[in-house]
């Protein structure tokens, strides 16, 4: 593999000021024609000849200013077009390509989903439909010409706004659309094909009006109610909060099938994984709809930070990805619970991220080299990318950051930037030097802070000192010490302490810049308990040794929900992984009272009372061990747990099902959706230890849900308790649903992660149920990634039969859709912390994928860095 590196960026030597597409669709034999403006960079000192990218090209034929180029002008290889002599100023040039799009299963470039034609471009697709500059840096104005037979494709769809189209003979018509904004081709984008529209319109702060059309397929038009008004939502909390009101006179949003990720954000013209456009109640869960309302808010956000002020190079990913995850979670903040919210945020933080970085696939949120930039599109660079743009907001201050945010949008719109740019927004607008700052993005690895504190009863001072340590990751052995924004409190009794820090009123944040700091607080006249990292304010590992009355201080009067919430965390983990080394411990019946006392409380804000209640997960436990991990003694400890807390609380269980249900219609706004969650939490532990009355409560619940949550949550619960009913409801599921592929995929990831002897044949079974699909991603995610990176003790199986399983998945994969097989493979991501004989067994697999000859470079990556 040949990898890219930071330090050898370069601006482009030749710039290309317009772009005219001529797309003549074909399922089999699409013509590209490509007239690109074309001038050498002044800014570049490079003199040589014109290299274009290209990707499995099939030339045809290319014009120097209208005049057609002999073989001895050019080279056109599938991978590259040059142009040896450049003509003086500029000059335009043609090139003339075939696509099959109907062959293309990578989902890179021009394919097809369904019926329809569409593209993804993002990072290197463009160089898949013609030769072009593909980086982030050449910005071009774009006019696209679509043709294509008008049965097939009424819809013709392109970036900006429409400004023409017509009809033709033979039973084809045409549109062409024009994008005044300059872009990078990464956001090119192209549909067509005969797609349903939802319309609606938006009228910005300036009184500009917006058409909004989302196209669907035919009959799912009444699925798209609730992403339409996520996207007015939006649109109007971009005005309200950062300023930004959107530009073109049409934003269009298209939901397709067959899609690698979330959704794109294309200028103008969106494209998304249906699964996140497209949802009614009795198809969609509560968790279903709030992502629905993140990413279109994500995607429409792009629009300023990503299309409006972009990315110099895709090292830079995280300045436009980090910023709209950070922007994306503040518009959910808004629209829902701000602690639920950052509770979520953490845990996916969490699980996603801290695992990252903790294993051999550990990068900076920055990186600076890399073999393939699609594995780059990491939880690093989104979710700890956004926890840096957060910890920036909490140092220098709401007001400084809103003025930097301001200034960066001033200083930079239309632009091709890097971090140093965008942080220098900050430091310019807050007067601070944020040189250590910058470490986060060159970095990788999650911090640790230990936390000690003193309590001098006679003097009310309590002295706390702070250390960090920065553990080696792959090729950072040796690290500076990086700057920590700390909130913390002082917790006694009732709540919160009044104190003081070197004599001022203590405003409750720290700045931690040195290896180890003491902060001396006074006025502590009772016994605090320190409540550190309110608000998680740094993505980090905190170690402070709290005892169980010291939790449940903070469980009781901490006033930061989000310390309340991890105090009940952190004692389950105490308890956790103690009976994971020792399976007979008994259960501390404080825990179960405080257990209880949240249940007894859980009216007062249902959603933040089932999070409290939610145990930490099997991953999350296993993280907590570090090594030697054994994913059936952690397995066999959370069961026992959930279990015993099943029976001790049972009829307190029972009740709040019973006070949490709701009588009328489905809202999937949070009010509600926090209600069945703490019903669902609370079902799932009833049911823990087998109680039949309990499971008794499940089947009603799965036989009267007038919504998917409950619904789903009821066959859950059902499924795992193995039993017959389990599997009578497992069965009727398919078949209410067998026509409706995005409900089915909900099935199937049940199925994948029961923690069942069973389940890897019941995996292998499910392959062979004609609703599964090897070719389509969320098919795939739905029922094998589901089981690969979401059950534990099955895909770890001690004799390696789930590994085997995944590897032979990958590896049927790879040829058609290398970055779909890249993503399962990451799966082993935690591979060497596993105990060793399943270590063993992992690193076999890993190997025996690495020995293949003809991995793609996506595979090849992953499993090189895996086994680094
Ligand atoms: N920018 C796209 C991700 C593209 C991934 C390319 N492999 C979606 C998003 O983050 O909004
Ligand atoms: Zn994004």
């Amino acid at each position: 593999l040949e990898p890219v590196r930071l330090v050898d960026y370069r601006v482009p030597a030749f710039l290309i000021d317009t772009v005219h597409l001529d797309i003549g669709l074909d399922r089999t034999q699409t013509r590209i024609v490509a007239t690109l403006a074309i001038r050498r960079n002044p800014a570049s000192e490079e003199r040589g000849p014109l290299k274009l990218d290209g990707d499995s090209l099939l030339f045809v034929e290319a014009w120097l200013d209208g005049v057609p180029l002999q073989t001895r002008d050019c080279i056109a290889l599938p991978q590259s077009f040059t142009l040896h002599h450049v003509p003086e100023g500029s000059f335009t040039l043609t090139i003339e390509t075939r696509l099959d799009p109907s062959a293309n299963t990578q989902l890179m470039g021009l394919y097809r989903s369904n019926s329809a034609y569409c593209t993804q471009c993002e990072a290197e697709g463009f160089r898949r439909i013609t030769y072009f500059l593909d980086r982030p840096d050449v910005l071009s104005v774009y006019t696209t010409r679509i043709e294509a037979s008008f049965q097939e494709a009424p819809a013709l769809l392109a970036n900006g706004n429409k400004i023409e189209d017509g009809v033709l003979n033979h039973g084809r018509h045409f549109a062409v659309w024009h994008d005044p904004f300059p872009k990078p081709s990464y956001l090119f984008a192209m549909v067509a094909g005969d797609l349903a529209v939802v319309r609606d319109s938006f009228v910005t702060a300036s009184g500009r009006h917006v058409r909004l059309e989302i196209y669907v397929e035919h009959g799912k038009e009444s699925r798209c109610t609730y992403a339409m008004d996520a996207l007015k939502r939006s649109m109007r909390w971009d005005e309200q909060v950062f300023g930004r009101e959107y530009d073109l006179d049409i934003f269009m949003i298209v939901a397709v099938s067959d899609f690698n990720m979330g959704a794109m954000e294309n200028k103008g013209l969106n494209v998304f994984n249906d699964k996140y456009v497209l949802a009614l109640p009795e198809t969609a869960t509560d968790l279903d709809y709030a992502n629905i309302e993140a990413i279109i808010a994500h995607e429409y956000f792009h629009n300023w930070t990503g299309n409006r002020i972009t990315c110099r190079d895709w090292f830079q990913l995280c300045l436009k990805e980090g910023l709209t995850v950070f922007r994306d979670q503040e518009f959910s903040s808004d629209q829902r619970s701000r602690p639920v919210k950052r509770i979520n945020d953490v845990k996916t933080l969490r699980s996603q991220q801290f695992s990252e970085d903790g294993g051999p696939l550990a990068h900076p949120v920055r990186p600076e080299i890399y073999n393939e930039i699609n594995n780059f599109y990491t939880a690093t660079v989104y979710e700890k990318g956004a926890e840096v743009v957060r910890m920036l907001k909490t140092l220098i201050g709401d007001e400084a950051f809103g003025k930097g945010m301001d200034l960066y949008f001033e200083r930079h719109d239309g632009e091709a930037v890097t971090i140093e740019d965008f942080i220098a927004c900050f430091a310019d607008a807050s007067g601070r030097d944020l040189s250590q700052f910058m470490l986060w993005y060159r970095q990788s690895g999650t911090p640790e802070i230990r936390a000690e504190g003193v309590w001098d009863e006679s003097g009310g001072t309590y002295a706390l000192t702070l250390s960090q340590i920065l553990p080696a990751t792959p090729g950072q052995p040796q690290k500076q010490p990086m700057l920590f924004p700390i909130r913390l409190g002082l917790v006694g009794v009732k709540g919160d302490l009044p104190i003081r820090l070197d004599g001022e009123h203590f405003d409750g944040l720290v700045a931690l810049t040195e290896p180890q700091q003491s902060f001396l607080f006074s006025d502590v006249g009772e016994k605090p308990v320190p409540s550190l990292l309110r608000g998680f304010s740094a993505p980090v590992k905190l170690a402070v040794d709290l005892d169980e009355e010291a939790l449940l201080t903070l469980l009781r009067a901490d006033s930061d929900p989000f310390n309340r919430w991890q105090a009940a965390q952190s004692y389950a983990l105490k308890l956790l992984l103690r009976l994971v080394k020792d399976s007979a411990t008994p259960i501390d019946p404080r825990f179960v009272e405080a257990i209880s006392g949240i249940l007894a409380r859980g009216g007062d804000d249902p959603a933040f009372a089932a999070l409290s209640l939610a145990l930490p997960s099997e991953a999350d436990i296993a993280r907590e061990i570090g090594s030697d991990v054994d994913p059936q003694a952690i397995y066999g400890a959370r069961t026992k747990l959930r279990s015993t807390l099943g029976s001790h609380l049972g009829a307190e269980l029972l009740r709040t099902i019973e006070m949490m249900s709701i009588d009328g219609p489905y809202s999937p706004q949070a009010r509600d959706a926090g209600r069945r969650s703490l019903r669902n939490v609370a079902l799932e532990l009833a049911c823990a230890n087998g109680s039949k009355a309990a499971l008794a409560v499940a089947q009603a619940q799965f036989d009267n849900a007038n919504n998917m949550t409950d619904e789903m949550a009821a066959l859950n619960t059902l499924a795992l308790s193995g039993t017959a009913a389990g599997e009578q409801a497992l069965q009727g599921f398919r078949e209410r649903y067998g026509s409706d592929p995005l409900v089915v995929d909900k099935w199937m990831s049940v199925q994948a992660m029961l923690p069942h002897e069973t389940t890897l044949a019941r995996v292998k079974d499910l392959m062979r149920d004609s609703a599964f699909s090897l070719h389509n991603p969320n098919r795939v995610r739905a029922l094998i990634g589901a089981f690969s990176a979401n059950n534990q003790t099955q895909f770890n199986r001690p004799n390696g039969e789930g590994y085997s399983f995944i590897a032979d998945i990958i590896l049927s994969i790879d040829p058609k859709n290398p970055q779909l097989a890249a993503r399962l493979l990451v799966a082993f991501k935690m591979w060497r912390s596993l105990e060793a004989g399943r270590r063993a067994l992992a690193a076999a697999t890993l190997r025996d994928i690495a020995a293949r000859p003809g991995l793609s470079r996506d595979v090849a990556d992953i499993v090189q860095r895996s086994l680094a």
